[in-house]
């Protein structure tokens, strides 16, 4: 069994709307550059809904309704990426959620380089194992992950 000597992790990663209609080609580009492999991509306007579902843990938060209101005013892209430790890596290439932030510590990652705001920030990944195989699942259904995992 592969697994047992490149040990894949699987995290859910989204361009959000803003950020495909200008920054897509870029934004994949650096995925590809950074190691990860797309194992399910697809793009979806999340409905009202959906981006209240998915975002349910920010509930309540004085920028929920922004959040929800920016995650569905356009395609989304999104993808399951695989790698060794694809979660953490993940997060690393997305930059701090602030893009100021961004900017000063991490120049090179993708909020630094595609974020409008704070708000407006170009892309999303888990922030763990488990909410990753929770939204994996939320997005494409119950999928067998050994079997993505060296497409
Ligand atoms: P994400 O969940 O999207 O990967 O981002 P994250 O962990 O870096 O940030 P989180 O704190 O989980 O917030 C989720 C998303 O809400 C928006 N946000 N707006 N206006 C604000 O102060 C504010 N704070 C957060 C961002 O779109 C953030 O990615």
């Amino acid at each position: 069994e592969l697994e047992f000597f490149f040990p894949v992790e699987h995290t859910l990663a989204v361009i959000k709307p803003t950020a495909v209609k200008e920054h897509k080609d870029d934004i994949m580009q650096k995925v590809t550059n950074a190691g990860f492999i797309v194992s399910q991509m697809k793009e979806t306007n999340f409905t009202r809904e959906m981006a209240t579902q998915f975002y349910k843990a920010h509930e309540g938060k004085p920028f929920f309704d922004q959040l929800v209101n920016y995650m569905s005013e356009g395609p989304s892209v999104i993808m399951i990426l695989t790698k060794e430790n694809a979660v953490e890596e993940w997060r690393q290439l997305m930059g701090p959620t602030d893009p100021d932030v961004a900017k000063e510590s991490s120049p090179d990652s993708l909020r630094a380089q595609f974020a409008q705001d704070i708000l407006r920030n170009a892309v999303h990944g888990s922030s763990n194992k488990e909410h990753a195989l929770k939204s994996i699942e939320y997005v494409f259904g119950e999928i067998d992950l050994n079997s993505l995992s060296h497409n």
